[in-house]
């Protein structure tokens, strides 16, 4: 193998191949931040919640901070794939630029990939805090929610039961959620909440819709045969509309 100079040995960033890499990097890094945070807007749902407003804003954060890390090795992927071709068995004259076995280079990528898993999890727990918020407000109204094979019950404070689940706008409403028989998942899409259900187990969550609507509740939770079709909705509807709601319902059990 071709020994190179010390001088050029020393001064990778001067190979073409890498110079080629880092401007591909440039091209790409904001290439896939765009399109990711216009695929996320496409493919997610209109936020109900604050919460879910705040789930969206950390989708598009994550997705600009992994668009460098992305376009690298899609960047390495590109000048392997444009670069001159070398054949026979020895290595090229120039082959010696690798960075394998570097310490400052190991210690760089423990430093960054330690940054990003820091960022990304300081910044996940602030939007769930958002969350546990609710949980101790003191006018929220409170619902426990049963899952079973395959459909989900609410049953309201004052002892009455409902299939559909009716929410006025902008109170918080506290889910008391368990399960008959196996585990589920409690998870309205729109509000970006999702709580497992578990059998012999209570668990909470909460959330205060923001958005006056029709919208989907989902089990989370792979639960049997027809877990797919474990759905119904929540009407989420004025307080006074709800305040009706609550009338009407306990008018017509009276009846039954
Ligand atoms: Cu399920």
């Amino acid at each position: 193998m071709t020994e190179l100079k010390p001088s050029t040995k020393n001064k990778w960033w001067k190979h073409p191949d890498v110079k080629k890499t880092f401007i591909f990097w440039l091209i790409f890094t904001p290439a896939i931040g765009i399109f990711g945070t216009q695929f996320h807007v496409l493919s997610m749902p209109d936020p109900a919640s604050e919460v879910m407003g705040g789930v969206i804003g950390l989708m598009r954060l994550f997705t600009w901070a992994a668009a460098p890390v992305a376009a690298l090795v899609f960047a390495i992927c590109a000048t392997a794939l444009t670069s001159s071709r070398h054949y026979g068995d020895n290595p090229p004259a120039d082959a010696d630029h690798q960075i394998s076995n570097s310490p400052r280079a190991n210690a760089t990528w423990i430093v960054v990939s330690a940054m990003l898993c820091l960022f990304a999890l300081v910044t996940g727990l602030v939007v769930l805090q958002k969350e546990g918020d609710a949980l101790h407000e003191e006018n929220a109204i409170h619902v426990n929610v049963t899952g079973q094979q395959w459909a989900w019950n609410y049953d309201y404070a004052d002892g009455a039961r409902s299939e559909v689940l009716y929410l006025p706008v902008d109170v918080p409403v506290v889910f008391h959620i368990t399960s008959k028989d196996v585990k589920h998942s409690f998870w309205i899409v729109e509000m970006g909440i999702k709580m497992d259900a578990n059998p012999g187990y209570t668990t909470e969550t909460a959330v205060t819709p923001n958005k006056i609507g029709v919208f989907n509740v989902r089990c989370a939770e792979l639960c049997g045969l027809l877990h797919a079709y474990m759905q119904n909705k929540v009407h989420v509807v004025s307080k006074a509309d709800y305040e009706k709601w609550l009338a009407d319902r306990s008018a017509l059990e009276a009846r039954s």
